[in-house]
């Protein structure tokens, strides 16, 4: 019987992955600093999420894909830049904003594809593993994929991956945070 979400092996083409990009102790410097931000609520479609997130560089708004100037990349994050950038192949700078989301255990984000407005996207995964989840398509059509993002990893979303995929996260056990870097295409928003 197929698997309904296969492992690593056929993801979707411009879907980079890499794992042990950090230490554990640039992991725990990082954690450290991240339990300092205030997170706020995502509130979409009147249900407010049990993940919570801030913007830097950039903001966004969930239900009107807005993009409007953030408040500056704190130093921690700007120091962590580089990473990201090299595995996107992009320069630090063109990684114009900076959204953290605190996934509590049981959080997890539904299907979607992020706001047309930023272009490559570079998550890099700590302290808990999770699922990323593929699909594209409907019905007998629907294609799907998934692989687990384990803690200290970074994957890119470009090309296919970005434009013609949907990805997700299915509630996890375990508490994680994502730090998601991503260019800046255009202003304005909408689909
Ligand atoms: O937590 C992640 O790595 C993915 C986050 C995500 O898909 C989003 O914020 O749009």
């Amino acid at each position: 019987m197929a698997m309904l979400f296969p492992e690593v092996g056929d993801l979707p083409e411009g879907f980079v992955y890499r794992e042990d990009v950090l230490s554990s102790d640039e992991e725990a410097r990082l954690v450290e600093g991240l339990r300092t931000l205030a997170f706020g609520e995502v509130r979409m479609r009147g249900q407010v999420a049990r993940r919570r997130t801030i913007h830097f560089g950039w903001t966004y708004g969930y239900e009107t894909w807005r993009v409007e100037p953030g408040p500056p990349i704190p130093e921690f994050l700007v120091g962590l830049r580089a990473l990201p950038a090299r595995v996107a192949g992009v320069e630090g700078d063109a990684l114009a904003e900076v959204l953290v989301t605190h996934y509590p255990p049981g959080a997890g984000i539904g299907w979607h594809r992020d706001a047309p407005a930023f272009g490559v996207v570079v998550g890099v995964s700590l302290l808990g593993a999770c699922r990323l989840r593929f699909q594209q398509g409907r019905g007998a059509a629907r294609k799907t994929r998934a692989l687990t993002l384990a803690p200290r990893s970074a994957y890119v979303l470009d090309g296919a991956a970005r434009w013609q995929w949907q990805h997700a996260i299915p509630p996890g056990r375990e508490e994680r945070y994502s730090v998601t870097f991503r260019t800046l295409r255009a202003r304005g928003g909408g689909a």
